[in-house]
């Protein structure tokens, strides 16, 4: 467990990290000689049971409240020192209503100097300090009286943070790995070190991290965890990682970046946050009003608005963007602190709810639900309810990024949402399966009317589809629905059109004329097939035209096409398969040759073996030797034709 200090100038925070560790956090020369902390500070007690408890101190002076932001973001226990003689002094209010806007709810008092003050005093203070945490986080927190002079109530603390210590233990850890990078320092022999929080996920000896914002990759080489060394660390614990990497020379790590798992990366220059404005602060207005954004270890310009229909004034929450002037990394939950750009005062603080806003269209109040429904803590049931709000599907990995998902946690958000989840072209899009199915039988019903008034045309296009829909789908979406629908062989593609299973083109007006010609070219007696080019040559038309007019008579059953470039009349077809029948009838070994056909068909040989061949091709006959055996009975109905794709 990490505790961090928190409380006024001078109030003994040093001095207790001091009493309570043995360690002096004021390491700076500055620092010694001036007796103030300026830098954070760190100092660690190792338990009996091999359990490492960390202190971060922070400086109480109002001019490195920045560096006191560091320290304290991204912490879950606090220890806050008020000194007896003086009481609660300005950076003890401004520090409490910082680490009341972070919601840290698990804290201790000390009231120090203890040593300075009669009793009458001690019961005064502790009463003064009561009713100050009242109606902050730190309600009810324990409040320890101590005296590093004397000694006296240090051991009484020292028990109490072990108890603590022992009781979040069992810190669940998930989400990829993140560190907030606080102090950059190198060792002679060993090379680059960085330390910090690790606000999530964990990390081994040897794995790959992205240094943001430089975007350069690095290996982590040694790790100590809690001042040990260690082969791994995680979340909740301070940590510093030797690591190297192709480029790292060239850039400088500054307090405020971060180490990232490479894949999880989500940085912006915009975030929706949940804010609550301080008290005394003036309202933030829908115009915005320029801010200091702390988050993690950095602190980085920016302007904060009200997204709400009114501005969120004093001691109210709302929903509010951050546009800032450089890109940041922030997760969903993420604390933030917000002071004056001449960081003078605290204004307001709050929580991450997206910080990978996209500006496109969408009006306020749907921007409202859909951040409502991002505020929901539980993933599943936020997933389920932006899926529900969500007519043209969810960017599923957006929403992974956001939330800091590793793919395992990822996958049981998504199975207990129960939501179905489609890739098209690397985009993944998850659709309630409600959502999905009522997307298809809408389509189908825009073909199915489409085809009742437009008869002659062989089904809408992808863009009269979604013209159609109650709601535009993104073109990525509908042809994914589509394409599914064509693979479930609910419906059918034709070039760019899509048309149902059961639907025949009719033929325009135009295309009935030729029709007609060709069907009565192909019935002429002397002349049974016919080719392309024969009928180009007869009728006087375009070869293009009577080609496709040939095609739509074949997906009709009209005629069929019994080989490359030859066409024969169905009703022809027909009577050729009842000579075949009866041939093979009266004959006693029920069989007939390809002479034998010839001549009761009345047609030459080079037709013969093509008509032959087809009814061997669907199956109403087989070629046997010189032979042919007819396979279906007689009665049976013959398909000439299958439907084309
Ligand atoms: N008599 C007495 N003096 C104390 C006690 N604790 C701290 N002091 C003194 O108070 C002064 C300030 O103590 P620090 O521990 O440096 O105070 P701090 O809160 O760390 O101050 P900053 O880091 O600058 O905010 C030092 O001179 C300490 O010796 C105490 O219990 N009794
Ligand atoms: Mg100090």
């Amino acid at each position: 467990m990490i505790i961090a200090t928190a409380g006024h100038i001078d109030h003994g925070k040093t001095a207790l990290v001091k009493a309570l560790t043995g360690v002096d956090t004021d390491r700076l020369s500055e620092e010694k000689k001036r007796g103030l902390s300026i830098d954070l500070g760190f100092a660690y007690l190792p338990l009996d049971e091999g359990y490492t408890l960390g202190f971060v101190d922070v400086p109480g002076h109002e001019r490195f409240l920045r560096n006191m932001l560091a320290g304290v973001i991204g912490i879950d226990c606090v220890l806050l020192a008020v000194a007896a003689d003086d009481g609660p002094m300005p950076q003890t209010i401004e520090h409490l209503a910082i680490l009341d806007l972070l919601g840290i709810a698990r804290g201790l008092i000390a009231i120090t100097k203890i040593d300075r003050v009669s009793k009458a005093r001690l019961v005064d203070v502790r009463r003064t300090i009561e009713t100050m945490v009242g109606p902050t986080s730190l309600r009810g927190a324990e409040i320890f009286p101590v005296s590093v002079q004397t000694g006296e109530g240090i051991a009484a603390l020292t028990n109490h943070l072990k108890i603590v210590a022992r009781a979040t233990k069992k810190i669940t850890v998930g989400g990829n790995f993140r560190l907030a990078i606080d102090r950059i320092f190198t060792i002679n022999g060993v090379g680059l070190i960085v330390t910090g929080m690790v606000h999530s996920g964990r990390i081994g000896i040897g794995d790959r991290l992205l240094l943001s914002p430089h975007g350069v990759v690095v290996r982590a080489r040694g790790i100590h965890a809690q001042n040990r060394e260690a082969s791994s660390a995680f979340q909740g614990q301070r940590c510093a990682l030797n690591i190297s990497g192709v480029g790292l020379k060239k850039i400088q790590i500054r307090r405020g970046d971060w180490l990232l798992c490479e894949q999880s990366a989500a940085s912006g220059t915009r975030l929706d946050v949940r804010l609550r404005v301080l008290f005394d602060e003036k309202p933030v207005s829908k115009r915005g009003v320029p801010v200091l954004v702390h988050l993690g270890t950095a602190a980085i310009p920016g302007r904060v608005a009200s997204i709400q229909r009114e501005a969120i004034t004093g001691n109210q929450s709302g929903l509010a963007r951050i546009t800032l002037d450089r890109s940041i990394v922030a997760y969903w939950g993420d604390r933030i602190i917000l002071r004056d750009q001449s960081a003078q005062r605290t204004i307001a603080g709050g929580k991450v709810v997206d910080p990978l806003v996209s500006v496109r269209g969408r009006t306020r109040l749907e921007r409202l639900s859909v951040l409502a429904a991002m505020e929901i803590v539980d993933p599943v049931k936020s997933l389920a309810n932006l899926l529900d709000q969500s007519r043209v599907g969810l960017q599923f990995d957006r929403f992974c990024r956001v939330r800091n998902l590793t793919a395992v946690e990822s996958k049981k958000v998504l199975h207990g949402a129960s939501a179905k989840l489609t890739e098209f072209e690397g985009v993944r899009l998850a659709f309630t399966t409600t959502l999905w199915k009522s997307l298809c039988t809408a389509i189908i019903e825009i073909i199915k009317a489409y085809h009742a008034t437009s008869p002659i045309i062989s089904g809408p296009t992808q863009l009269e589809i979604n013209e159609n829909l109650d709601r535009r789908l993104a073109v990525d979406v509908l042809a994914m629905v589509l394409s599914e629908l064509v693979s479930d062989r609910r419906i059918r593609r034709n070039g760019n059109r899509f048309h149902l299973p059961t639907f025949w083109r009719q033929n325009t007006e135009q295309e009935g004329v030729l029709l007609q010609q060709i069907l009565s070219a192909l019935r002429a007696v002397d002349q049974t097939a016919h080719s392309v080019r024969e009928l180009v040559a007869n009728l006087a038309v375009d070869g293009m035209d009577i080609k496709q007019s040939l095609r739509n008579a074949v997906k009709q059953g009209l005629i069929v096409d019994i080989s490359y470039d030859r066409y024969i009349l169905v009703e022809r077809m027909e009577t050729f398969a009842l000579i075949a029948k009866r041939l093979a009838k009266n004959s006693p070994d029920a069989t007939f040759t390809v002479r034998m056909f010839s001549n009761q068909a009345g047609i030459g040989r080079n037709l013969t073996i093509p008509v032959l061949e087809y009814f061997d091709r669907i199956g109403l006959t087989r070629r046997v030797g010189d032979a042919r055996q007819v396979l279906k009975s007689i009665d049976a109905p013959l398909i000439y034709h299958k439907p084309l794709q």
